[in-house]
């Protein structure tokens, strides 16, 4: 268990969401010391080096939504991290002892800038944004999760790429013994993803370095993922140490292991279902057993900052 449960505090209140924004005016009040609700000592065995770290000077985003945010507890007891394992529970329990520092992140490609950079410097130069997004998981469940990231935009823009740069890829750290889900083979490893430079640069599109005000726990890509809102949560590669500017569309992993079921673009839509089930509904995390399940929405409900960048695609074929 990643929590600690403190004797008489349910889990439920524990993460509820009136804690989480209690505890986020809390905070701007005021040093924290042990005895807030989400404490380091509740939440540092997942960050052995640093307790789960308060972020400083996180911006509000226009961009947030205001639906009803997923509990703490959901949104990193049930996850998708192979590298970690397959079943829900697996990262939240294998990526415990994971160390996210020191990290490095190696940039190449089509730009002017490259090179490998310490994490601290990569991110150093940039505000960092709370962004309150929809997910929406391929497996047709979804969550609202308070991201706290930059916007890759202003990533993208410091390494100045070059005209001839047409998408981004990403790798995830490859390393079977840090990684013991990579000694499977349910994968191609690394985990790669990709965008084109227009969704790159689309200013919903952010390199995530935490979550709920505090750094980013090991189990949802610690220390740093990508989140793509409009795109299935496949989309939002984790634990990244490359980013490249590249030539052509690249291959990405779902894509390299089932063509038919996974396409590089990904796009939410409701009305192109997945070979084996519909996409048409979704299930909200955490709103109980007996919930009915909610239409998912075309772009995830972010149409109208990202629909004209598919302006004559046909989502049907490229999904
Ligand atoms: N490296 C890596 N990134 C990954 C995955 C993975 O298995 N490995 N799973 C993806 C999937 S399928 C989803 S739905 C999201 C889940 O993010 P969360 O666990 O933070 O909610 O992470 C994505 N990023
Ligand atoms: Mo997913």
């Amino acid at each position: 268990m990643l929590i600690k449960k403190p004797i008489s505090i349910k889990s439920s209140e524990i993460t509820s969401e009136t804690n989480y924004l209690n505890r986020r005016n809390f905070l701007k009040s005021s040093t924290l010391i042990g005895g807030s609700i989400i404490s380091s000592s509740l939440i540092g065995a997942n960050l052995p080096d640093e307790p789960f770290a308060e972020l400083k000077d996180v911006q509000p985003s226009k961009y947030s939504t205001d639906e009803k945010i997923n509990n703490f507890l959901d949104v990193t007891s049930y996850n998708n991290y192979y590298e970690f394992g397959l079943d829900k529970d697996d990262p939240y329990k294998n990526s415990r002892d994971f160390q996210s520092r020191p990290w490095s992140i190696e940039v190449t490609g089509e730009a002017e800038k490259t090179g490998v950079f310490d994490i601290e410097d990569f991110i150093k130069p940039h505000l960092l944004e709370e962004r309150i997004y929809r997910m929406r998981c391929v497996e047709a469940w979804s969550m609202v999760i308070p991201w706290v990231g930059i916007p890759l935009a202003d990533i993208i823009k410091t390494f100045k790429p070059l005209s001839s740069a047409t998408h981004v890829k990403f790798e995830t750290l490859h390393d079977r013994e840090r990684m013991p889900g990579q000694k499977s083979r349910v994968l191609k490893w690394p985990y790669r993803e990709g965008l084109t430079i227009q969704e790159a640069v689309n200013p919903l599109t952010i390199m995530a370095v935490g979550m709920y005000g505090r750094a980013l726990p090991n189990q949802n890509g610690a220390p740093i993922r990508l989140v793509v809102p409009w795109k299935y949560g496949f989309k939002g590669i984790k634990g990244i140490v490359k980013m490249s500017f590249v030539k052509s569309q690249p291959k990405t992993s779902w894509e390299m292991a089932a063509p038919n079921e996974y396409g590089f673009y990904a796009n939410v839509n409701p009305k192109v279902s997945h070979p084996r089930w519909s996409q048409a509904r979704e299930r909200r995390i955490g709103s109980g057993v007996f919930a009915s399940k909610q239409p998912t929405q075309l772009f995830n409900g972010y149409g109208e900052q990202v629909a004209h960048l598919y302006d004559g695609l046909n989502l049907r074929r490229h999904f």
